[in-house]
């Protein structure tokens, strides 16, 4: 990694204009990543926009106070994107993961650098700083940014970066939450990151009508494969009856684990578009494979897929049946 940390600098120190993205749907890590390279890259003189397929979800939008964060124009005439001599992919390993930008980042002369942790990247950049061991794309970007001037990295980008990786180890309780996660927190604490203060503003200072869908996903509890499957659904009359949106069933996925002897957990979400699909595992069932059989992928313990054209109970009856196989 270290010597792809200098090819970074090395190549950054030659450019002016930065495009960062994430992918769609973005959640801490990829947020709290774009904003502290952003603001890091800024500090340095860069021109830096950031540009996404999605908006915020409400938790994170404090984070806009780090570095503005903004959403793509589907026909891609936003003026950063026609300037940047550089576009930097975080928190994602494919183009098409990207949404609207992902004509962009396939047709652009910019150079183009990815920054992940996902298995199974594509092809598509001209530099890619990936671990998959990493706990969160945010251990990597603050490894790209200790490595340049620590002395730069302001409580700002060290509580988004906090962000980035408290939320991708679940509150430092994942299975990839190892020595070297905690010696980089160690470290974003030094540098001004409050884990009080971001831990109430992530997880604590939610809607109502959050807590509402959360009973209702609750509820919706079903067990198959003599235990070692449990799964939540969210259909769309619960968002439209107690006021929700998509993005706050982000992490309810993970109280499918909390079941004595559950080996995969899932949960089911309707859109008006797609339905999709969380997979969890724990140990060594390795459920991007299986998002894989319904054109998704993920690590080997957390993994997502969005099926279109089938039906909520067609699409859970295929992945229960595939499911079998996995346990
Ligand atoms: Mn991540």
């Amino acid at each position: 990694m270290n010597d792809l940390i200098s090819r970074f600098w090395g190549e950054v120190t030659r450019r002016r204009s930065f495009v960062i993205t994430t992918h769609i749907n973005p959640d801490g890590d990829a947020l709290g990543c774009e904003v502290a390279l952003a603001a890091y890259l800024a500090s340095l003189g860069k021109g830096v926009s950031i540009l996404n397929h999605d908006g915020i979800p409400c938790n994170f939008a404090f984070l806009q106070d780090v570095f503005p964060i903004g959403v793509a124009d589907p026909s891609l005439t936003d003026p950063a994107l026609s300037r940047a001599d550089a576009i930097i992919l975080v928190d994602g390993n494919a183009p098409h993961r990207t949404g609207v930008l992902e004509k962009f980042l396939n047709d652009s002369s910019a150079f183009k650098i990815c920054i992940d942790h996902h298995l199974d990247q594509s092809d598509f950049a001209d530099l890619f700083l990936v671990d998959t061991t990493a706990a969160a794309a945010g251990e990597i970007v603050f490894q790209i940014l200790a490595a340049h001037d620590r002395a730069l990295i302001t409580p700002a980008i060290a509580s988004a970066l906090y962000v980035a990786i408290m939320t991708d180890t679940g509150s430092f309780r994942f299975p990839t939450t190892d020595p070297l996660v905690h010696h980089i927190t160690a470290d974003l604490l030094r540098l001004g990151a409050d884990p009080s203060a971001l831990y109430r503003k992530v997880f604590e200072e939610g809607p109502a009508s959050r807590v509402r869908l959360l009973g209702r996903a609750l509820s919706s509890l079903e067990m198959a494969h003599d235990g070692a499957v449990a799964a939540m659904t969210i259909a769309q009359k619960d968002f439209s009856e107690t006021g929700t949106v998509e993005s706050d069933t982000d992490s309810m996925i993970n109280h499918t684990l909390t079941v004595a002897g559950v080996k995969i957990g899932m949960l089911f979400v309707e859109t008006p578009s797609v339905i999709k699909i969380g997979f969890r595992s724990r140990g060594s069932i390795p459920v991007n494979e299986l998002a894989k059989l319904f054109g998704g992928n993920g690590h080997k313990n957390a993994a997502g897929a969005r099926v279109s054209g089938k039906s909520l109970e067609q699409v859970k009856a295929e992945v229960f049946a595939q499911s079998k196989s996995f346990v």
